[in-house]
């Protein structure tokens, strides 16, 4: 494989991985080539790198990283200035548990066509068991005051499954949890790394994700 100048992350803006994959990569501070993809018209360079054809997935020199939690733990490991990474063993309980059960309910709650023998009531409803269970370790974030890898791997899922219902959500008895979406959602870091870019175009310069965030 040839030297690459710097890594690349093949990107989609609002896709729950790929957020936490740059809320990571902006709390390490390191720097990557970000291409924004369109999930609808995948460029070739993009399915080349990325295994998986998903994102984020990261290019670096000897190899890919299709996983945003390996992502996330790779740029972790450069350079971890906040210390995410100092949480117990049960943060990753966590985001498994975030990533399985919890991502499954959410997609059969936010989807109901493409699951029709699935009831999205009763979906929502078992999504909302993982949610109490964080409301009742939320104090004010998942391991006190300090905000660890695991909140900011499975916020953007809760985010994501507020914006299903928003009244419903909020209408909730869940105080902690809310307060701690609203935190993350109003947070610069967060601001930050939605910003707006347009696809990547072969042929396009660069753009480099400490000029973009
Ligand atoms: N396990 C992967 C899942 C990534 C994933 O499923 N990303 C979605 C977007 S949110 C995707 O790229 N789907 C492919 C498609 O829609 O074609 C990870 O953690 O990175």
């Amino acid at each position: 494989m040839s030297q690459l100048k710097q890594p690349i992350l093949y990107n989609f803006r609002r896709c729950p991985y790929a957020i936490r994959a740059r809320l990571a990569l902006l709390h390490a501070k390191v720097n990557v080539e970000i291409r924004e993809v369109v999930l609808r018209n995948k460029p070739k360079e993009f399915l080349a790198t990325s295994p998986s054809g998903t994102v984020p997935s990261l290019k670096l020199t000897n190899t890919v990283l299709d996983e945003s939690l390996d992502i996330m733990k790779w740029a972790l490991s450069q350079n971890d200035p906040t210390d995410l990474m100092d949480m117990p063993d049960y943060g990753f309980d966590l985001i498994y548990e975030c990533d399985g059960n919890f991502k499954k309910t959410l997609d059969r709650t936010k989807y109901p066509n493409k699951f029709p023998d699935t009831d999205p009531i009763e979906s929502r409803d078992t999504a909302a068991l993982f949610l109490y269970k964080l409301e009742k370790i939320l104090s004010p974030n998942l391991f006190g005051t300090h905000i660890s890898m695991a909140d900011l791997a499975i916020l953007p899922f809760v985010r994501q499954f507020a914006h299903i219902d928003q009244d419903w959500f909020y209408d909730q008895d869940w105080i902690n949890l809310i307060k701690w979406l609203d935190n993350f959602n109003q947070s610069s870091v967060f601001i930050r790394i939605m910003t707006k870019l347009a696809p990547w175009q072969r042929g396009d310069a660069p753009v480099m994700f400490s000029d973009l965030y």
